[in-house]
């Protein structure tokens, strides 16, 4: 049974209940309106519950697309953007805040991190992921090196205590002439570090399909090492605006098996994938371009 299914149903019960408290209010008389009106409240109670199960992000499933604003509902990301310049270390800092303006410190692991920072620059390249320090207000703080001047996107991807996986994003720009690169053609295989990817997989609008990742090097199968508690981590981005999708791995595959994930893409047109993998101790980066029509 789907959610909305499992939440119609569940609404219908309500109904049936709160319809036969009534009932049995107005039948018994006055004396007992008060406890009708409890039942009422009550049932409100429930309705509040059924509302917040259906919040953005959990009913509507991987395909909501996250990313695109500073600040949702419930949080709000509060960085210092300014002041870095090409090719000098700076600290990025940052914070999550409630919608009283409290730092929110209570963070729930995701893929064995707490928060997951991503930077990338606006035209899709320069793809940064970073994993911030938390300091003792609360704040989160992670030094960046930007090499090329431009626009980047920041991405702060984490799960508060009690609340749903999010992702905030922010821009970030880096004084000086920027050349913009067009975003790289749909290809099947890209190389990287001396290793061979090939992706298979078509993604699909509105259904999770499988994307699998297959790693070689010279033409014999890599036995990746685990990577934040998978095989692997992969961030998809929409061309245009720089919509973050989650990719959530599969189980592991192990003995140079494919690296695999369910995507959801939320809409037809193009995105670029940044799939990390780890071997021999160290991260690498695979990018490829999908067309989604
Ligand atoms: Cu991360």
């Amino acid at each position: 049974m789907s959610a909305g299914a499992r939440i119609a149903g569940f609404v219908a019960t309500l109904a049936v209940v709160f319809g036969a408290a009534v009932g049995i209010g107005s039948a018994v008389g006055p004396t007992n309106r008060s406890e009708s009106a409890e039942r009422k409240a009550a049932g409100k109670g429930h309705g509040g519950a059924s509302a917040m199960a259906m919040k953005p992000g959990e009913h509507a499933g991987s395909a909501a697309p996250q990313g695109l604003s500073v600040a949702d509902d419930r949080f709000r990301l509060v960085a210092r953007t300014g002041g870095f310049v090409p090719g000098r270390p700076k600290a990025f800092e940052f914070r999550i805040v409630n919608s009283d303006g409290a730092v929110v410190r209570d963070f729930d692991v995701e893929h064995t991190k707490r928060l997951h920072l991503i930077v990338v620059r606006r035209d899709l390249t320069h793809y940064v992921h970073v994993h911030p320090v938390q300091q003792a207000d609360g704040s989160w703080s992670v030094p960046l090196t930007f090499a090329d001047p431009g626009t980047y996107r920041v991405f702060a991807d984490f799960t508060a205590h009690g609340a749903d996986r999010v992702t905030l994003g922010t821009d970030l720009i880096v004084p000086g002439a920027s050349r913009p690169e067009a975003l790289p053609p749909v290809a099947r295989r890209f190389s990287v570090d001396g290793y061979d990817v090939a992706i298979s997989g078509r993604g699909r609008v509105g259904v999770e399909g499988e994307l699998e990742f297959n790693v070689s090097r010279d033409g014999r199968p890599v036995e990746v090492e685990p990577y934040l508690g998978a095989d692997g981590h992969l961030v998809v981005l929409r061309e245009g605006d720089l919509a973050y999708l989650h990719a959530h791995p599969l189980e592991q595959a192990g003995n140079g098996g494919p690296i695999k994930f369910m995507v959801e893409y939320p809409s037809a047109g193009r995105y670029r994938l940044f799939l990390q993998f780890q071997h021999a101790g160290t991260v690498h980066t695979a990018e490829f371009t999908q067309e989604v029509k």
